[in-house]
């Protein structure tokens, strides 16, 4: 992090990282989700594929089904190998990941989301928990934060598509927060909706009050979630599943993200990003 991002990430508890991802890497993941998006769930399920409908998911409002494609969903992704394996040890985040929390760490999960007209998310977190998988926390020498996730915009999204919101500072609150439990309103004066283009990414804390304004306009918003964690935490149930042959084709630091260095222990400095 530079210094200014350092300041802004313990102020905002995020950062946005402006084309982490370049075209040739988006374009292989939008026509990857395309191909799956042509499946239906029971052929998904066969290439070890978890699809989940929002209908399902209590922070979720979702819109009327749409006339063509999926209703709104959530997915495993890392089975389906390619860039989406490439992304978990990605060079532009890496070194922000290692700042942020400042002990050995592990990929917890990664999803796909994909959401329509009429879809939100209401705000969680920020409201004062003390939820020992979430905490933000700096000590003297630097963020210990126990729980970072970058959302990666796959397709540009506007305000009006529904885009990443924040209330900043609230991973520092300690009082209940009156938003938690609502799609964020874009007016209120403590939202900060954060539109991105495609291939841009917001690193947070998830200590931090998010969630995701309604999508009131006609274009579908993709977004991939990558979240990391100190190595004492344990994954997310299947969203670290990866895909046939990934242990012998892995890098030795991909691989150790996904199954976990042991913790507490020093690790070798090849293993460190520069
Ligand atoms: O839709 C969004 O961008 C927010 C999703 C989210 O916060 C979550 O999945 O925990």
């Amino acid at each position: 992090m530079t210094a200014e991002e350092r300041y802004l990430f313990d102020l905002n508890g995020y950062v946005v990282l402006r084309k982490v991802l370049p075209p040739p890497i988006l374009a292989a993941m939008n026509d990857s989700i395309d191909r799956l998006e042509a499946l239906n769930d029971r052929e998904v399920e066969a290439r070890n594929l978890a699809r989940k409908y929002q209908e399902d998911n209590v922070y979720a409002q979702v819109g009327p089904a749409p006339q063509q494609g999926l209703a709104d969903y959530s997915s495993t992704i890392l089975p389906c190998g390619g860039p989406f394996e490439e992304l978990i040890d990605w060079p532009a985040v890496l070194p922000y990941l290692e700042e942020a929390i400042g002990v050995p760490f592990r990929l917890d999960a990664a999803s796909f989301m994909s959401r329509h007209g009429g879809g939100g998310f209401v705000f969680h977190h920020g409201y004062a928990e003390m939820l020992p998988y979430s905490e933000y926390a700096f000590e003297r020498d630097g963020f210990l934060c126990a729980s970072i996730k970058i959302s990666y915009a796959l397709t540009d999204v506007g305000v009006e598509d529904g885009c990443f919101t924040v209330i900043p500072g609230s991973h520092k609150s300690h009082f209940p927060n009156p938003l938690v439990g609502r799609v964020p309103d874009p007016a209120h004066p403590l939202v900060r909706p954060l539109p991105c283009e495609a291939g841009d990414a917001v690193f947070f804390s998830e200590d931090l009050s998010h969630g995701a304004v309604e999508n009131r306009g006609s274009r579908v918003r993709r977004t991939l979630f990558y979240s990391y964690a100190p190595a004492y935490q344990c994954a997310w149930g299947r969203l670290t599943e990866v895909a046939p042959g990934f242990e012998s084709r892995a890098n030795p630091r991909r691989l150790e993200l996904v199954q976990g260095p042991v913790p507490f222990e020093d690790r070798p400095a090849s293993l460190t990003a520069v």
